[in-house]
């Protein structure tokens, strides 16, 4: 495809089709939006990243990852309608306009492109990366165990055949460093992010322990803000609150490395489904979804900027 208006935003697409999609769409919106490669992943694919600015240099940020686990599908194309919806929309939209006026917002719409390969030609429901080691049969890592902080402890799996795989050490994964790395480099983010699916849930941290945080307060107002944007849009119910008090414990995780990294609006989502569907959410459902995550993701942007 030459432009992105042939593209089906209520359709699942393939890695090509995204990766082609984001050429495009960064070419029709120059004056927005650009593309930046921050690494390769283990099977040596491109890992690349959306950045929507106005201008300005190395101002505030916010981070958004969809897709780290593979067979989460409507969260790719979340991210896909979103960046479309920023595009379309931020002349428009006053608090948007606000936004990028003072923000940047960067988004990683194929995180584990390995693993997102792999769904399409051999296991829909692959869900770690595709990294290999010398000797141990079991293939892939879990890269939302991998990460430094609280590496090892409860709520991942020592065992490279388990699907919470934490890897041999932290960072370990290519996938992951080069998002530390890029991240750690900028060193301006306030926000992050991360997408999930399923189970329709707004959670901050921390997965590795029950500690609340220091802005515990201020992230379960904001989180239950959040919920409530969403909501209005289609009336979807999320549940909110810290991951370990939520969902179950869990190390190692994108959002206690953001937070204890100090990106202090860090929010980790679950989408659509309650499992009715699960992972293989229908595509009538992308668009509703994706907007009900946009109004959820711009009250956290909107927060994130006036604090
Ligand atoms: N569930 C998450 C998992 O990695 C999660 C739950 C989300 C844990 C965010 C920690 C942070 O186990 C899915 N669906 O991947
Ligand atoms: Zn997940």
């Amino acid at each position: 495809e030459r432009s992105t208006s042939s593209f089906s935003y209520s359709s699942y697409h393939t890695l090509e089709e995204i990766y082609s999609w984001i050429d495009n769409f960064v070419a029709e919106h120059s004056n927005l939006v650009s593309k930046i490669h921050i690494g390769n992943s283990f099977e040596n694919r491109s890992i690349l990243v959306l950045k929507f600015s106005t201008g300005g240099s190395n101002r505030r940020a916010v981070w958004i990852d969809t897709g780290i686990h593979s067979r989460e599908w409507i969260t790719h194309a979340t991210g896909i309608w979103i960046s479309k919806k920023i595009a379309n929309t931020y002349g428009k939209d006053h608090v948007l306009k606000k936004i990028l006026n003072a923000m940047d917002i960067f988004i990683e719409i194929v995180t584990n492109p390995d693993g997102f390969a792999f769904t399409h030609s051999m296991n829909r429901l692959w869900r770690k990366n595709k990294s290999s080691q010398h000797g141990i049969a079991c293939i892939g890592v879990d890269l939302n165990r991998n990460w430094k902080i609280g590496f090892g402890g409860n709520g991942s799996n020592k065992n490279p055949c388990s699907e919470t795989y934490r890897g041999p050490s932290p960072e370990s994964e290519p996938e992951v460093a080069a998002i530390v790395g890029f991240i750690t480099s900028h060193g301006n983010f306030k926000a992050l992010i991360s997408i999930h699916s399923y189970s329709q849930m707004v959670m901050y941290p921390y997965g590795h322990s029950l500690e609340p945080v220091p802005n515990h307060e201020e992230l379960f107002n904001l989180a239950k803000d959040t919920v409530k944007a969403l909501h209005k849009v289609h009336g979807i119910e999320y549940i909110f609150g810290s991951i370990s008090t939520t969902l179950y414990t869990a190390s190692g995780i994108t959002v206690d490395w953001a937070y204890d990294s100090g990106i202090k609006y860090a929010f980790s989502f679950e989408l659509r489904d309650t499992g009715q569907y699960g992972f293989l959410l229908p595509a009538s459902q992308i668009v509703p979804t994706a907007q009900e995550t946009w109004m959820a993701i711009r009250t956290i942007m909107k927060h994130t900027l006036n604090h």
